[in-house]
């Protein structure tokens, strides 16, 4: 049998055509002598697929058979951008995989072209959980990802002519997914409603509506290793297909709400959650994927006879932000009232199990559910938690009596009308450890978050994001990936990035620099040229090209560089011919979504628009200024974008991004940060330069600075005055760029009192910070040897160091490799 297969799975070029023509024939049932790139591409993934099926396999046995600790990464988001490249290169046969393809006419850049974005997450939360699951493949660790199949994923970002965003549903599974795999053996019952009865010997939950939980797998290649991951995405279908009352009376549209009802669970990405409605679906979403989750776990556990509290030797689980804690109380409840297990022996259990990763410290971002609707979807789940919470505010009051205040902060239930349940609070107590995602972010969580939990010893840590090399170097700038291998003279870089940092020695060598230079623009001209097809505007890659992709979020700040673009054009109007030819020629880049109900963000993105219009129109200007706002930002874009950049953006107001990656990926890619001492940027600072190097070019507030600038500013005891600031915003008023229910709101955002961002404080250190960047990028010798210096010192930000660092400080799992025929 093994011989069989690895003649159907070997890697020549032979083999491979083989393998995808049958797959054309009897997989598709399209014919071998006509089909479109279309085809090429899924029969091309359903070999690589073939080729995964079986590492994936022997991996998973491998771990059963050693019965090692496996990590549980529970995640409302995975934003992993497409498969196919990706699994190609880490697996190593990308150039194989080229040729044959050539050779029956197919070219593999226009094939993997074909792939659609899977868009199951948001932001940055979601991408860190995919660089994350490289990582952990990568390294070998035992793991599992699981999260929800969402039928529609984030929706499609459209602009209409006169540049506000449009929303339009992104079901990104139109053309199936050749990369999943349905499991319909593995399901598990999920209920919500119903009621609590008591046994005599201890509490039982039942009635209510049942659903089903469908897994659908996909396997996750780690790089230059056998070894294969999975990632687990649950699919909610009816327990049963059709209401049979109402379908022996006839009513057939009755018979399939049921239906209809159970599979909304996992239809949309963050449903809108401002009705009552639409919270109970985001409190089902989450119990649906966390309660099937656990199921799963504890069947693999239970494969072995052993008593269940010794589930922290095999399982670590880690909640990635609040949206699975409601886990806590479910992990108590199925080893109580399913397993028998009294309180202190599945309290202790629990507790020694799962972490939790906070990623905001943004007080709108910290969840909470009603007390009512949690008692109506999970009526035991409501009693497990007042327990919880009564033992542990037992214990506070103990130690504190009569200390109301921490009790009143410190408990799970917040008091009020309604009553709330704080999941924040509840992850803090059922975790072993809480973890931030910058050395400043984790500082805020323990100090302003959760200050009272801390100084109870509660365990809070730092773990510094990280991002794949391998999708965001090795994959999105073959370029540079080709330079350093060449000058380091090795390419296991791409698995251990510390050694980038043997590029150092060679920063003056010229050679090394044209290199460099040259390979930023071929990485601007392709940029350019999807910037021309897709937005119809003509930039120069002779230009600095400064780049700012993100979620539209006021604390981000967009209004800030775009008041700055204002202000360069305003500037570059009132020079003469001949100063202006003196200016360095600037492309300012724009990517993001603004959430559907953020009415502020949609403003700012249609200001940004209208600003655009009005400088890439005006002839005075011509390649001195261009501005651009690239719709529908994701990770296939993002690879494209991040290669070109010389200068990107991260300016939040200070203590408020809790980390950020792009800008890892940016420097990575060889570019300079302008931005603000906040997040990762703090760190990567500190790694990239050394005793009077300028490579980040920081301005603005420092976090400490922040509040005290907030209340003098709103209580008019500080005044910005800026002439390029006042003039911008007089034209932002006088509707230069956008009409008044843009610039409306934007213009009263601005005004002293409500500037609770501090884009106006900020403004003139911002414009001084751009000078600088100008000013440096004159000297492109100085320039290039800043970015080389920066790639090279960027070894602390792959996602290989971060899972490391959560292996042996919060999960305690060990690196697992199998080797074929071992
Ligand atoms: O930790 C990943 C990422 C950070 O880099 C960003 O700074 C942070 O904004 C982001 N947070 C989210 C949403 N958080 N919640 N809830 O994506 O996490």
């Amino acid at each position: 049998l093994a011989s069989l297969m690895s003649q159907y799975l070997a890697r020549d070029v032979p083999a491979i055509q083989r393998q995808i023509v049958g797959h054309v024939e009897y997989t598709l049932a399209r014919t071998r002598y006509n089909f479109d790139d279309f085809g090429a591409y899924q029969a091309t993934a359903l070999s690589v697929r073939d080729r995964l099926i079986e590492s994936w396999n022997d991996t998973q046995q491998f771990f059963t058979e050693r019965d090692v600790k496996r990590v549980y990464y529970l995640s409302l988001e995975f934003l992993m951008g497409r498969y196919l490249t990706n699994a190609l290169m880490n697996v190593g046969i990308n150039s194989q995989f080229a040729e044959a393809l050539q050779g029956i006419g197919y070219d593999m850049e226009r094939v993997a072209d074909q792939e659609r974005d899977p868009g199951l997450g948001n932001g940055g939360l979601g991408r860190l959980a995919a660089c994350f699951m490289d990582s952990l493949a990568t390294l070998n660790y035992p793991a599992w990802g699981y999260g929800i199949r969402y039928k529609y994923g984030m929706f499609f970002q459209k602009l209409d002519p006169e540049g506000h965003q449009l929303e339009m549903p992104d079901y990104w599974l139109t053309h199936g997914n050749p990369w999943e795999i349905e499991r319909l053996d593995v399901t598990y019952p999920i209920r919500f409603y119903g009621h609590v009865e008591s046994t005599g010997e201890g509490f039982k939950w039942v009635g209510g509506d049942v659903v089903r939980a469908v897994a659908y797998d996909s396997p996750i290649p780690g790089y230059d290793t056998y070894n294969t991951l999975n990632l687990r995405l649950w699919s909610a279908q009816p327990a049963k297909e059709f209401d049979l009352g109402s379908f022996s009376r006839g009513d057939y549209y009755g018979a399939v709400a049921t239906k209809e009802e159970s599979e909304k669970i996992s239809s949309v990405l963050y449903p809108n959650d401002s009705t009552d409605g639409g919270k109970e679906l985001r409190l089902k979403q989450q119990f649906f994927f966390v309660s099937a989750t656990l199921q799963d776990a504890l069947r693999r556990f239970l494969k072995h006879d052993r008593p269940l509290t010794e589930l922290p030797t095999k399982v670590a689980i880690q909640l990635n932000d609040t949206h699975p804690t409601i886990g806590i109380v479910e992990l108590m409840r199925l080893l109580m009232d399913g397993h028998g297990l009294g309180w202190t022996a599945a309290w202790e259990t629990v507790r020694k199990v799962f972490s939790y990763t906070n990623h905001t410290v943004l007080p709108e971002a910290l969840e909470k559910w009603s007390v009512g609707l949690m008692e109506k979807l999970l009526p035991r789940h409501m009693q497990i938690i007042y327990e919880i919470n009564r033992r542990h505010l037992a214990t506070i009051a103990s130690k504190y009596p009569g200390d109301g205040a921490k009790m009143q902060r410190m408990s799970i239930i917040e008091d009020g009308y309604p009553k709330m349940v704080r999941m924040a609070n509840l992850a803090v107590v059922g975790s072993h450890t809480v973890n931030g995602v910058a050395a400043i972010h984790s500082g805020l969580v323990a100090t302003r978050l959760f200050p009272d939990f801390a100084a109870e010893g509660y365990r809070i840590l730092n773990m510094t994001n990280g991002v794949t090399p391998r999708r965001w170097v090795q994959q999105a700038n073959p370029a540079l990936s080709d330079i350093i291998s060449r000058w380091i003279e090795t390419d296991e870089w791409v698995s251990n990035f510390e050694l980038a940092r043997g590029l150092e020695s060679y920063v003056n060598n010229a050679d090394l620099q044209r290199e460099f230079a040259d390979a930023k623009k071929a990485n601007k001209e392709r940029l350019a040229a999807v910037i021309k097809s897709t937005c119809g505007i003509e930039v120069s890659p002779d230009a600095l090209f400064d780049i700012q992709i993100k979620r539209i979020h006021e604390y981000k700040r967009q209004l800030l560089n775009i008041l700055g673009v204002i202000a360069r054009y305003n500037s570059l109007k009132r020079m003469s011919p001949e100063e202006r030819a003196k200016q360095v020629p600037r492309v300012v880049i724009f990517g993001g979504k603004a959430a559907a109900a953020y009415t502020q963000a949609k403003h700012i993105i249609r200001l940004i628009n209208g600003v655009g219009k009005v400088v890439n129109n005006d002839g005075d200007i011509g390649d001195l200024l261009k501005v651009v706002f690239m719709a529908n930002y994701c990770v296939s874009l993002a690879e494209v974008i991040i290669p070109a950049n010389d200068i990107s953006e991260h300016i939040s107001t200070a203590g408020m991004e809790a980390s950020g990656t792009s800008n890892m990926k940016f420097v990575m890619n060889g570019g300079l940060i302008i931005g603000t001492m906040d997040g990762a940027n703090i760190e990567i600072r500190e790694e990239t330069e050394k005793d009077g190097e300028e490579h980040m070019f920081v301005f603005g507030l420092l976090t400490p600075e922040v509040d005290g600038a907030r209340e003098a500013l709103k209580f008019g005891e500080q005044k910005v005055s800026d002439g390029r600031l006042e003039e911008a915003i007089k034209q932002i008023s006088s509707n230069m760029y956008c009409g008044p229910e843009t610039s409306g709101p934007i213009a009263s955002a601005l005004q002293p009192y409500n500037d609770y961002y501090l884009v106006t404080r900020d403004f003139s250190s911002y414009m001084d910070a751009q000078d600088r960047v100008d000013a440096s990028y004159k000297d492109q010798t100085e320039w290039i040897k800043k970015c080389i210096l920066s790639v090279a010192r960027m070894g602390k930000f792959s996602s290989d160091r971060t899972i490391r660092e959560y292996a042996e400080k919060i999960w305690d799992v060990e690196q697992t490799p199998f080797t074929p025929g071992s």
